[in-house]
């Protein structure tokens, strides 16, 4: 049940992982060809992004049918061979099921419009003259969240884009059509899931303004969340698979309850958080740039760390995935220190408490891809926000430069694996353009230096499959006041790490507690250690591993 814990999880998003066909778009034939090398790192499982056949305007999270392939990622007998080729090389497919909403194009929708009452409330449709929504509440890609329909009179809610309607989980006949499809996946031999933003699937008995914010506080978490959640895992026995639900604006409390380990209240294996990667949000903004706050940064982790751990719930650790921008372009170096920030950065979270992630192209130091044209960009929230952030006053450079720093394409660039052109990835035109760096930062080069990126990761994986005290251990916070330096300690039984790592690019000392003076470097981003007596010298983006 818990067997999760020592196993770190591959995110891929097919789109642009490898494509096989020449067409431009990552396919499943295109991962079947790249299993060797995920095996080879030492990843447990593999989460695929949506590839349910789908409009694709939002790549894949608007769902057309649940159970079917989108032709372009391939064919069920493709999927098929790749659940069962992982499985040979001792991996698990999980597939995300985007279950708070639906494609506006899924057969329900469609026949909801026909004015089929029985398909109406398979949604959220509210009564209203045309000019005033229901309410005041925001799409999370902007702009109102609510659609109007003349032809029914009524308004539909959508809190992402407009073809993406939110289902009404409260329709007892929606939570069974859902269990269905999950029922379908298990059966095909999926061994996990991922459930898109599942903290919002429970609405309010009430709509009414938010007079203080979005909506968000009146549906995140929202008050029937955790019985549907409950009744889904309970009637389709997936308690024992990997599942990991993604929380939105989310809370502690509440995240204990979805991944709590007490078998009589199981939910989820472990959860999606998002505050840490908030940090450089200023006032919470995404679209308003800031420093990234470290302070705020140390303190998000203690306290999900720490709650978790007191709580008996489990995190996902993760710093990338397909909707954040690259890691070191955010928080690291992308220019002296990039190898460094990049080992430093994936150590931070692979040797905490929780199940570790990583984004495809994490594992080679992948950046963002300093776009310097607004055509550059695919997603329909950088296009959404653009516009919006031009009618706020904003100039078209400031524009960009705030896409360049925030848009979710960022992480969406091709994958890097070769020295060849579109780095290997297609032998067409890619769907999306490269990133500036591909001819110097890929996989092959990687691969065979022992002090890569690649091999970091690699070590890391290895390290969390052998030592209790990183999937098992409890942790302590050291160097709480200090900005500039993570620091924790891990104890499992006699076992015992400590770890530092300076999160900035200036030199700087930790002192050392007696006992550490006797425990041994298990890991490290430089070559040697500049520790004298109890002074450990910390050069930019250090990491240092001690163990006893
Ligand atoms: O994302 C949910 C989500 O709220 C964000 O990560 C979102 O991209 C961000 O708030 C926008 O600023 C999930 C998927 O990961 C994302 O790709 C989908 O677009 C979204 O749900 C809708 O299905």
């Amino acid at each position: 049940m818990t067997s999760f814990r020592n196993k770190v999880i591959y995110q891929i998003y097919p789109k642009s992982f490898q494509d096989s066909d020449g067409d431009g778009v990552g396919d499943l034939r295109g991962i079947l060809e790249r299993l060797d090398y995920l095996q080879e790192l030492g990843v447990s499982y593999l989460w695929l992004t949506p590839v349910f056949s789908s409009p694709q305007n939002d790549n894949g999270y608007d769902v057309e049918d649940y159970c079917a392939i989108d032709p372009r990622f391939g064919t069920m007998a493709d999927m098929e061979a790749l659940i069962r080729e992982s499985s040979q090389r001792g991996m698990g497919v999980m597939l995300d099921m985007v279950f708070n909403h639906t494609s506006t194009a899924h057969p329900w929708f469609q026949r909801a419009l026909a004015g089929e009452k029985e398909y109406e409330n398979y949604y959220i449709f509210k009564e209203g003259d045309s000019k005033h929504p229901p309410t005041n509440w925001q799409s999370k890609f902007g702009g109102t969240s609510w659609e109007y329909v003349p032809s029914l009179g009524k308004w539909y809610l959508h809190l992402f884009d407009v073809t993406q309607a939110d289902l009404n989980w409260d329709n007892p006949k929606v939570r069974e059509e859902l269990k269905k499809v999950i029922c379908f996946w298990k059966e095909k031999g999926i061994q996990g899931f991922r459930f898109d933003v599942v903290n919002l699937i429970s609405k309010p008995a009430i709509f009414e303004d938010d007079l203080e914010g979005d909506g968000r506080r009146f549906y995140s978490d929202g008050p029937h969340v955790h019985e549907y959640i409950k009744e889904l895992v309970r009637d389709t026995n997936i308690a024992e698979m990997v599942t990991v639900g993604e929380m939105s604006s989310t809370h502690l409390e509440d995240c204990i309850r979805y991944s709590t380990a007490n078998p009589q209240e199981r939910e989820l294996s472990m959860c999606f958080s998002f505050h840490h990667l908030k940090v450089d949000y200023k006032n919470g903004d995404k679209w308003s740039l800031m420093e990234p706050d470290r302070r705020m940064l140390k303190k998000i982790f203690e306290d999900w760390q720490l709650g978790m751990e007191q709580g008996n719930g489990w995190n996902a650790l993760f710093w990338c995935n397909h909707d954040q921008p690259r890691i070191i372009s955010r928080l690291g170096n992308e220019g002296r220190f990039w190898k460094e920030s990049a080992k430093m950065l994936a150590a931070a979270i692979h040797l905490m408490r929780g199940t570790p992630y990583i984004y495809q192209g994490e594992e080679i130091g992948m950046t963002n891809p300093h776009y310097q044209n607004i055509s550059q960009y695919q997603d329909v929230e950088s296009l959404n926000y653009y516009r919006i952030l031009l009618e706020q006053g904003k100039t078209e450079a400031e524009a960009m430069s705030v896409l360049a720093a925030r848009s979710r394409d960022n992480s969406r660039t091709p994958m890097q694996w070769s020295a060849e052109e579109n780095g290997g990835f297609t032998k067409g035109t890619p769907w999306i353009e490269m990133a500036d760096n591909y001819p110097e930062i890929y996989v092959e080069k990687q691969i065979a230096d022992p002090d890569s990126v690649y091999s970091f990761y690699k070590k890391l994986i290895k390290l969390r499959k052998e030592k209790m005290v990183i999937s098992e251990g409890r942790i302590v916070f050291l160097e709480r006041d200090n900005p500039d330096i993570l620091a924790y300690q891990r104890c499992y039984e006699e076992e015992k790490l400590v770890a530092f790592y300076n999160l900035t690019d200036a030199e700087t000392t930790v002192l050392l507690e007696a006992p550490w003076m006797n425990y041994r470097k298990l890991l490290g981003n430089y070559e040697d250690s500049q520790q004298s007596g109890r002074e450990l010298g910390l050069r930019p983006y250090e990491v240092v591993v001690l163990e006893k």
